[in-house]
C-alpha cells in the first residue's frame, strides 16, 4: 500500500507548526532561544526540516532522533515524537523504531562526528539494509560540540584543533564524501547532497528533505540527505565568510547533486504486520501452542544472577538456559553474555535477572547468586556478590574457600559429577541443579523442558536431565 501526499514547497514564515513556541529546559531557563551559535547551520537545517513535517501534515508521525553533537538538543525544538541516541546510534535506534512503527516518519538527523566517524558502520548497514527511513547529514566539516576536532569531512589544509597547521592528506586521509559512498550501495533510493548557503541553494535543500520523507512516506525506503552547512565558531569565521568558505572551498570537493535516485522505479516495502497473534507469540517465545503461561514457584522478587567460568565451560550457556527457564514460567528475564578477548579457554560470564517484576536493567553488578565455575571466576566476582547473598562454588577447579563472612557458600564438585555420568561438558547443567537445590526461583521441571528443546539427541537430553539431579541431589 502505498499513500501519497502532496509537497510543495512554499516557504513557512515565522515558525513552522513542528518547531515548538518556546524551548522549555529542564532547569526552567532559556525558554526561547536555542543554543546554536549564530550563522550555525543546524538552525537553517532544522527549520527546513520542521517547515517540511507540518506542511506535509506529518507531526503526529514523525520521530526526530537527535544523535551526539551540537544538534543533540533538538528534542527541545522539534515538536515532535523524539529520541535522543548514543553517539553513531541514530541509524540503528531508527531500525528499531521504522522495524516496531512502520506508520512512523523516522528521521535521523546526524553531524559528521556522529556519522562518518563513531557511527559509520551503523550507517552504511543501516543504508545497505535500506532501512525506511530518512536521514539527514550535517556535514559542517568539524567536530562542532566538543570544540573544532577534525572530522572525517574536514577539508585537507583546514586547521582545527587536533589538525593546527592543516589536514594532511597523507597521514590524516582524505575527507570523506559520504553522499558517494551511500549512493554505490544497491538499497538506497535517494541520495542527494545540497548546500545550505544562499536562497536558490536553500530552496534545493528545501525540496530534498521533502523528497526524503515522501519517500519514507511511499515506503519506498531510505534516503539520504547530505547538508553543507556552517560552523562559524570553530572555523572562527563570521556567518557570512563561513557562507562563502562553504561556497569556495567545500562545494568544489563536496560537489552538491543528486547521487542516486530510484524512487521513480521502485517499489513500496512491504509493510509489516504486527504480530500480536498469541499463537505467533508463542511460538516466538518458543512455548508449545495452547500451554499456559503460568508461574510454578511463589513470589522470588528479583534475582540476579551471576554465572562466571572458562570458554567452553558452559557458563553462557547454563544461563540462557535459566533465563530461558524463567521465561517460560512467566517470569521476566533478561541474560547478558560477557565474553573475554580470548576464545576457547578465556573467561566468560554472563548476567541473568530473573523477577517478577519489570526488570530495569540487565547488568548484574551485586549479584544474589555468584555461580563461580573456576577459580578465576571466584577470585574476580566475590567482592561483588551482595550481602546475605550465595556463592556456589565448582569445587573441582577451585582449591580455597570463599573468604567472605556475610554470604553463604556452597561447594559441589561440578565437573567430577558430570564426569561421572560420562559428560564432562555437562558441568554447566550440574551448577544449574545446584543453583535450584539452593534458590527456588526456578522450577525444575522448566530446566527439564528446555533441555528438552536445547539438544536433538535423546542420550544428550537424558545426561544433561541427569546431570541437573546429581547437582540438586548432592550433599557435601
Ligand atoms: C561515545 C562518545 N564518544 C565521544 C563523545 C564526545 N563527543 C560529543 S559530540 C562529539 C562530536 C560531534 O561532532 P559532530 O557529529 O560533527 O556534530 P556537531 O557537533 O558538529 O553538530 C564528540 C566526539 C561522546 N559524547 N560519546
Ligand atoms: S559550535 Fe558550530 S555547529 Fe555547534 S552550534 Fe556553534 S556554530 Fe553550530
Amino acid at each position: 500500500m502505498s499513500e501519497t501526499i502532496t509537497t510543495t514547497t512554499t516557504v513557512t514564515k515565522g515558525r513552522p507548526e513542528a518547531i515548538y513556541e518556546t524551548f522549555e529546559r529542564k532547569s526552567g531557563k532559556d525558554k526561547l532561544t536555542t543554543h546554536y551559535c549564530p550563522g550555525c547551520g543546524h538552525g537553517r537545517a532544522q527549520k527546513l526540516v520542521a517547515e517540511a513535517i507540518s506542511e506535509m501534515g506529518l507531526g503526529d508521525r514523525t520521530i526526530f532522533i537527535s544523535p551526539v553533537g551540537c544538534s543533540v538538543f533538538s528534542y527541545y525544538y522539534m515538536n515532535t515524537g523524539n529520541v535522543q541516541a548514543p553517539h553513531g546510534r541514530a541509524p540503528a535506534v531508527g531500525t528499531g523504531l521504522v522495524r516496531a512503527r512502520p506508520d512512523s516518519i523516522v528521521i535521523s538527523y546526524q553531524g559528521d562526528g556522529d556519522l562518518a566517524a563513531i557511527g559509520t558502520a551503523e550507517i552504511i548497514h543501516a543504508a545497505n539494509r535500506g532501512e525506511n527511513m530518512t536521514v539527514i547529514f550535517i556535514n559542517n566539516a568539524i567536530y562542532g560540540m566538543t570544540g573544532g576536532q577534525m572530522a572525517p569531512t574536514t577539508m585537507v589544509g583546514q586547521r582545527t584543533l587536533t589538525t593546527p597547521s592543516g589536514r594532511n592528506a597523507a597521514t590524516e586521509g582524505h575527507p570523506m564524501r559520504m553522499a558517494e559512498l551511500i549512493a554505490t550501495l544497491e538499497a538506497p533510493v535517494y541520495v542527494e547532497r545540497v548546500s545550505c548557503t544562499d536562497v536558490k541553494n536553500i530552496h534545493k535543500c528545501r525540496k530534498a528533505i521533502r523528497k526524503g520523507l515522501q519517500l519514507q512516506v511511499e515506503r519506498k525506503g531510505f534516503s539520504f540527505i547530505e547538508i553543507l552547512a556552517t560552523c562559524p565558531t570553530n572555523w572562527k569565521k563570521t556567518p557570512q565568510d563561513s557562507i562563502k568558505w562553504v561556497q569556495d572551498v567545500m562545494e568544489p570537493y563536496f560537489k552538491p547533486g543528486v547521487y542516486k535516485d530510484i524512487s521513480a522505479t521502485v517499489q513500496p516495502l512491504p509493510r509489516p504486520e504486527p504480530k500480536t497473534d498469541r499463537k505467533e507469540l508463542e511460538k516466538i517465545l518458543g512455548l508449545q501452542s495452547g500451554k499456559t503461561v503460568a508461574k510454578t514457584t511463589g513470589k522470588i522478587g528479583e534475582r540476579r544472577i551471576k554465572i562466571a567460568g572458562f570458554g567452553g565451560q558452559g557458563a553462557l550457556t547454563a544461563g540462557a538456559m535459566l533465563a530461558t527457564a524463567g521465561m517460560n514460567d512467566g517470569l521476566q528475564v533478561t541474560w547478558l553474555p560477557s565474553y573475554g578477548p580470548e576464545m576457547r579457554g578465556g573467561t566468560a560470564n554472563c548476567s541473568v535477572v530473573i523477577s517478577d517484576k519489570r526488570i530495569g536493567s540487565p547488568l548484574v553488578t551485586q549479584p544474589n547468586v555468584l555461580i563461580a565455575m573456576n577459580r578465576p571466576s571466584l577470585d574476580a566476582f566475590e567482592q561483588e556478590v551482595a550481602p546475605g547473598g550465595i556463592i556456589m562454588v565448582n569445587s573441582s577447579l577451585i582449591d580455597r574457600k570463599v573468604a567472605r563472612t556475610d554470604v553463604k557458600a556452597v561447594y559441589a564438585p561440578f565437573t567430577e559429577l558430570a564426569a561421572g555420568l560420562g559428560l564432562k561438558a555437562a558441568a554447566n547443567a550440574v551448577a544449574i541443579g545446584v543453583f535450584l537445590a539452593h534458590e527456588k526461583s526456578i522450577d525444575r521441571e522448566r530446566i527439564y523442558e528446555v533441555l528438552r528443546t536445547s539438544f536433538k539427541k535423546k542420550e544428550a537430553v537424558e545426561t544433561n536431565i541427569r546431570a541437573v539431579d546429581a547437582g540438586y541431589e548432592y550433599k557435601a
